[in-house]
């Protein structure tokens, strides 16, 4: 236990006064951090989960909240977890397939139709599978993955009325091999930048469009740079909350216990809040000068099929895993 606190200590740039009280006020100080801006449900009850752990722990544990990619962007704050310079970090499972393949197949286009399918499976047996492969690169994910939601595409150029409007449509992905794969099906453009750039590419209009949930499409204010918002409602996405292996177990069973169970109940109580602001949302969004479109996202899930893209990630993930995942989704394509 001291060692830990001396690790932390060191790796946090304060005043020595600031450190000694708060070492003194805590024995466990350890750090949470994401890319969503402070207004986004995922901060929101991402520090409630931190005020319920100081309450239970008597002070005990204090874990203080990054939001909205102070520590950097993703890729940054996937480095800093995986050295232990930070213990708690929410990561899409597109992004953490970059260091865990299999997290991305959850994020399969089209593959989900309803919550009442995904849920279950994500706090079922495709959750666990993929859980036991992120404890296998060394970190650790809490079992409720929190929500991001159904990602829409957005544009400051052409309204995406069709699959062809994607033709060479310069849209900002994240850094992750299955959202450069789809857009590439999709024939657009795809460019691959951290979330905390993508309102300044799309200011400067280094990409016409990008594609988010209307959570943080409202949060981040994307609606100030964007025009168009087509409801593609292409693929799901969450944040998987993942810990540092190593530190996650150096810390004690009744401390690990009460930071799982605040953590795993913020969660479910997030998903609940963001899918009943979603109404309320599209029309602050509409208020804000988004025009929505209504597609056809048959035609779109159509192209994925006929450029390949069902085949080549079915390759990918092996057929028990397309299988796990079809359990729960039925025949995807
Ligand atoms: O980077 C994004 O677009 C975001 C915020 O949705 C993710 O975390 C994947």
């Amino acid at each position: 236990r001291r060692a830990l606190h001396l690790t932390l200590a060191g790796a946090v740039a304060a005043p020595a006064v600031l450190r000694v009280s708060r070492v003194q006020a805590a024995e466990f100080n350890l750090k949470a951090a994401n890319n969503a801006p402070v207004s986004h449900p995922l901060t929101i009850y991402m520090a409630k989960a931190a005020d319920g752990i100081r309450e239970e722990t008597g002070g005990r544990v204090d874990i203080k909240l990054f939001p909205n990619n102070q520590l950097g962007g993703d890729t940054d704050m996937l480095s800093q977890l995986r050295s232990g310079a930070l213990e708690f970090f929410t990561l899409s499972p597109l992004i953490l397939a970059t260091l865990v393949p299999a997290a991305s197949i959850s994020g399969v286009g089209f593959a989900w139709t309803s919550y009442d399918k995904l849920w279950p499976a994500m706090d079922g047996d495709l959750g666990a599978h993929v859980r036991d492969r992120i404890d296998k690169s060394g970190l650790y994910a809490f079992d409720r993955i929190w929500e991001n939601g159904f990602r829409q595409t957005t544009s400051s150029s052409r309204p995406i009325l069709a699959p062809d409007d994607f033709k060479g449509f310069k849209i900002r992905v994240p850094p992750s091999p299955m959202w450069t794969s789809m857009f590439k099906a999709f024939d657009a453009a795809p460019m691959t930048i951290n979330f905390a750039e993508v309102y300044s590419a799309l200011q400067t209009r280094i990409a016409e469009g990008q594609e988010n949930p209307l959570a943080l499409i409202e949060a981040a204010k994307l609606y100030e740079v964007q025009k168009h918002l087509s409801k593609t409602n292409h693929m799901w996405d969450g944040f998987w909350l993942l810990a540092n292996g190593k530190i996650w177990r150096s810390l004690p069973q009744d401390v690990r216990t009460v930071v799982g169970k605040h953590f795993n109940t913020q969660a479910v109580e997030q998903r609940k809040e963001t899918l009943a602001r979603n109404g309320s949302t599209e029309k602050d969004l509409l208020a804000r000068g988004l025009t929505f479109h209504d597609v056809d996202t048959k035609s779109f899930q159509a192209k994925l099929q006929s450029a390949g893209f069902y085949k080549e990630w079915k390759g990918k993930f092996g057929d028990d895993a397309w299988a796990l995942l079809e359990k729960h989704t039925g025949p995807i394509a």
